[in-house]
């Protein structure tokens, strides 16, 4: 494996960071887990603008240009030889002292790692998940806002250990007004009615990627998309349940709780939706390599070209 750091690609012997990056000493600094599939990257843009994003909400500043860390990320997954897998964009501090001061790491580091990841059985995604409801809360905006997706995992990786506690494969994190906010590493949706609903941002959940697209993907099939704040009762009472996530991809809830969801299987409208997402990673990316033929997007809602579906679109600029 040839892994990338600071702009140099080294064998994985060799790719060493300092014990004095505050990545490691502090978890000070951001991230982006990245998927490709079928020799394309799904949805790069997005996620490149969200690490920067991140990283100027921290005041992190990235030493290469989006364009150069594009280029820099390509280069890493041809060097690995890899058309499907997964792509770890991490960016710390850098080198400082054994004090927190941000100030004393002249220069962030970039490390890119392009391999492969399977977070659940093929089993799992055919069955769907149970899942509990943790007390570990998402953390507070005013303390760091859930929507940075920084090297600071401790709030998710404390909810994950409830849930494997509980012997249950993931946790429902609330916000402290008690609303749901995501999973430990997953955004939440719910169908009720045929409707469509996914907490905001704003109820403490990351602006998620794979959610994005599958909002998109609902407007687009003609399902109506609300984006509100949800209770445990609304999740309780839902007819179908999904959670969304680059390493997850798409996987049906079927028990919180101890509360089966709808008839306790996989919906048909979660059923759908995976066809729609699976047919979007299929087909569309940027290329790895170049020779590769320009993607074809989907016509997912069997409307002629040109026609748009009615609905509420959700995009990486949404306000939702
Ligand atoms: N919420 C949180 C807190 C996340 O970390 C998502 C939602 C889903 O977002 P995307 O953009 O991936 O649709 C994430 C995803 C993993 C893994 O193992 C995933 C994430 C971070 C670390 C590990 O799947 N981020």
């Amino acid at each position: 494996m040839k892994i990338h750091i600071d702009g140099q690609l080294l064998d994985e012997a060799d790719a060493k960071i300092s014990v004095f990056d505050h990545g490691l000493l502090y978890g000070d600094g951001v991230f982006e887990g990245i998927r490709m599939y079928n020799g394309r990257v799904f949805k790069l843009e997005e996620h490149i603008d969200r690490l920067y994003d991140s990283a100027r909400v921290i005041c992190l500043e990235i030493p290469v240009g989006k364009e150069q860390m594009t280029a820099d990320l390509l280069a890493t997954i041809r060097a690995n030889n890899l058309r499907d897998g997964y792509v770890r964009l991490v960016v710390t501090r850098g080198v400082g002292d054994l004090g927190i001061n941000p100030r004393l790491c002249p220069k962030a580091s970039v490390i890119i790692i392009a391999a492969t990841i399977k977070l659940y059985s093929d089993e799992l995604y055919k069955k769907g998940l149970d899942i509990i409801t943790c007390a570990t809360r998402r953390m507070s905006q005013a303390a760091l806002p859930p929507a940075v997706k920084s090297l600071n995992y401790l709030n998710n990786i404390m909810a994950k250990i409830e849930a494997h506690q509980a012997n249950a494969a993931e946790a429902l994190m609330l916000n402290e007004q008690g609303y749901i906010a995501e999973c430990t590493a997953d955004n939440v949706f719910i169908i009720k009615r045929g409707t469509l609903f996914t907490p905001p941002v704003s109820a403490g959940s990351l602006r998620g990627i794979t959610r994005g697209a599958v909002l998109d993907i609902a407007v687009e099939l003609g399902i109506p998309v609300v984006v509100t704040e949800l209770t445990r009762y609304d999740v309780f009472v839902a007819d179908e349940c999904f959670l969304t996530g680059t390493g997850a991809e798409l996987i049906a809830v079927v028990n919180v709780d101890s509360r089966p969801i709808g008839d306790g299987k996989p919906g048909q409208v979660t059923a759908r939706l995976l066809d729609g997402f699976r047919r979007l990673t299929s087909t569309t990316g940027t290329p790895i390599f170049e020779q590769e033929a320009a993607p074809v997007p989907p016509n997912l809602s069997g409307l002629e070209e040109g026609t748009s579906a009615v609905g509420l679109v959700e995009t990486a600029a949404s306000p939702y």
